[in-house]
Order: C-alpha cells, then structure tokens, then sequence
C-alpha cells in the first residue's frame, strides 16, 4: 500500500520526466526500437544478475494511443527507457485496432524474432491466451501490463487495485451527482480483461446508491471516431441521462468533447480515466470535475524492468519475492503473481496543471 504522500511524489516525478511527451511526437510506425549490446552477457546489479541484450516486445492494445505512448517510450521513461537502461533491446510494437486480430500477428512476429520477453496488454485474453502460451512453452518471458491475460502469463505488472480503479470512478460520479440519476458506462472493447474487472466493481459499489441506475454500458472499442458515436447514441437514447463515467482514456476524451456544449455542461457529470493532458481544457471550462489516473510512465518502467529480471532469472516469480525496479524502487509479487505500481490519483483544477502527461 502507498501512501498517497508517496503516490503523488511519485506521479509528480513522472510528470516531469514525461513533459517531452506533451509536446513531442506521436507514434505513427510499428515499430520504435532502443538499441542495445547485441551478446546476450551477464551484468550485475542490486537485485541480481541481469542479462543484457535481451530481446523484449513491449505490446500496448494499440499503437497510436498516447495513454500506451507514454507508458512505452525513452521520452517519457516508460518501459524502453528501462530497458535501454539495462542494456536490452527493446520494441515498442502492435497493430493499429485495438482488437486481438490486430495484436495476435505482431506477437506471433515477435516470437519468431528471437523475443526473450514479451510485455503485453492483453486485447482480449481468450483469443490471445493460446499464442501467448505458446511463447512461454518456447521459454519466452510473458508479462502483461495495463490488461491482464491471467491464465497464459508469468507475472502481472497492476497499474493500482482493481477493486479501487471500480469503486473509487462510481464514488467520484455519485459526488458529482448528488448519487440521483441514471448514468451510463463508455468502455473501450467488450474483450478487454482491464475494462470488465473495473466495471465489476463499479456495479458492486453501485449497489450502495440505490438511486443512481446504470441504464447502459457502450463500448467505443478504444477508436476516437467509434467512442464519439457511441456516446452521441447514448445521449439521444436517453435523455435524462445524469452521468457517464468513461474508464478508458480514449472514451473519456470523446465523451468529454461531446459534452462540451451549453446543452450538456453541468448537467451530464462525466468522470473516468483520462490524461491530466487530454482533460485540462475540460476542467478548465467546468465540462469535467474530476478524473483518475495512475502514471503511465511507471506503469511501463516497472514492466520493461520486471520482465528484464524475470527473463534474466534474477527472480523467480515466486510470491513473496522483492525486487527494486531502479527510479521506482522496490516491489513484491504477490500470490496471485502480480506486482502493484500504487494506487490511482485523483486529478481536479486544484491540482491537474501540475501534471504534464
Ligand atoms: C485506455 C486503454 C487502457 C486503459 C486506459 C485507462 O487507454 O483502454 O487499457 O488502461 O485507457
């Protein structure tokens, strides 16, 4: 557990350390790569032997989305930064839909590279899951990061408590809507493993407030163009509608735009995960009050570096086990082999221009 002291030092040191990203590039390739010792040789360090020159495919649902950017780039510190770090060879590289069809032929090309590792948010794991198992009978290091594969992977990096992500978007909207109305959920793919855990819990945590009523669950499959449509549909099928909250920073972003009109500002409350970036217009002009997020960067740096320990054997996955992933320090895994970055951060026009991601 973090103290929320410990998670804001640690977002703010991200923010800085990101602010390339903000106003630097975008990914428009498949594929960037940081260069590394080519020999696969040994190196020590606090943690114990890490090899170098190891092959790792970081994986994000889709390329292009700025949430994945920031979590794998140099720029940002993301999880290449970590990797280039120690000295592997890192790959950032996936399809341009964020759908299993798109993924499932750049991991099958990743393995037949050579990947020591793979990091991976997983699409959609049932569709995946077989490739995915694949690769670890070949000795291939699987972990996934943002949207779990629980049955084909070695080791969960979590962005923040699952439970928590669920429970805490429901309370926020109920704030900003005396807990009275119906609202309606904007996720990203009906597949998505991270998607359906959160909004698990959000139904959970709903059954506290009994006046507030999910009246429909949309999904804009994490496409910008998608996310508007299914929000204009929301808003035309039911007028009355009093909240949304978007858990995907690509939904929330369209939402946002949508509701940034005289007929829906202030009275459609919308609440969700999004980039302090992508929001600070909308909490400017009253359209949004409050969001969450964790820090992507992390996120990313401590899958690149838990992967280069895994597929090094420095560690051995075995719950209980601690390693110190360099900038962010040390973590544990947990029975269930999964490691925790922190929990999610409340973002508000208090705070959100402290952030620069
Ligand atoms: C989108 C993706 C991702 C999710 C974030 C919050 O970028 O759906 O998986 O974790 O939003």
């Amino acid at each position: 557990m973090f103290s929320k002291r410990k998670t804001t030092t640690a977002l703010l040191l991200g923010a800085s350390s990101v602010a390339l990203v903000a106003c630097g590039t975008t990914v428009s390739s498949s594929t960037t790569t940081t260069a590394a010792s080519t020999a696969t040789t040994q190196a020590a360090t606090s943690g114990g032997a890490i090899k170098t020159g190891l092959k790792v495919f970081v994986i994000p649902k889709v390329l292009g989305n700025s949430y994945f950017t920031t979590a794998d780039s140099v720029q940002s510190g993301g999880a290449l930064a970590a990797l280039q770090s120690l000295g592997e060879v890192g790959t950032e590289t996936s399809g341009t839909a964020s759908t299993p069809s798109s993924q499932l032929p750049v991991i099958q090309s990743a393995i037949t590279q050579g990947a020591n590792a793979l990091v991976i948010s997983a699409t959609d794991p049932t569709a995946l899951c077989p490739t995915l198992n694949q690769a670890m009978a070949k000795g291939i290091t699987v972990v996934t990061y943002d949207s779990d594969a629980p049955t084909c992977r070695d080791l969960f990096v979590n962005q923040a408590s699952t439970a928590q992500i669920g429970t805490s978007e429901v309370d926020l909207l109920a704030k900003q809507i005396n807990a009275t109305g119906d609202i309606a959920i904007v996720s990203a793919t009906a597949s998505a493993t991270n998607q359906n855990a959160w909004i698990g819990y959000m139904k959970q945590e709903l059954t506290k407030y009994p006046n507030m009523h999910l009246v429909s669950i949309v999904y804009g499959n994490d496409d910008p163009a998608t996310a508007t449509a299914v929000t204009q549909g929301l808003l035309q099928q039911y007028p009355n509608l009093k909240g949304i909250i978007s858990p995907t920073t690509v939904g929330i972003a369209a939402a946002a735009a949508l509701l940034d009109t005289p007929q829906y500002r202030g009275k459609i409350a919308l609440t969700g995960l999004a980039t302090p970036n992508e929001m600070k217009k909308y909490v400017a002009d009253g359209t949004v009050t409050s969001f969450e997020l964790w820090n992507p960067a992390n996120l990313g740096y401590l899958a690149g570096y838990a992967a280069a320990e895994l597929a090094s054997k420095a560690i051995t996955n075995a719950p209980g086990q601690t390693f110190t992933a360099g900038k962010l320090g040390k973590y544990t895994i947990a029975s269930d082999h999964s490691i925790l970055l922190g929990a999610p951060y409340v973002f508000d026009k208090s705070n959100i221009n402290n952030f620069n991601f």
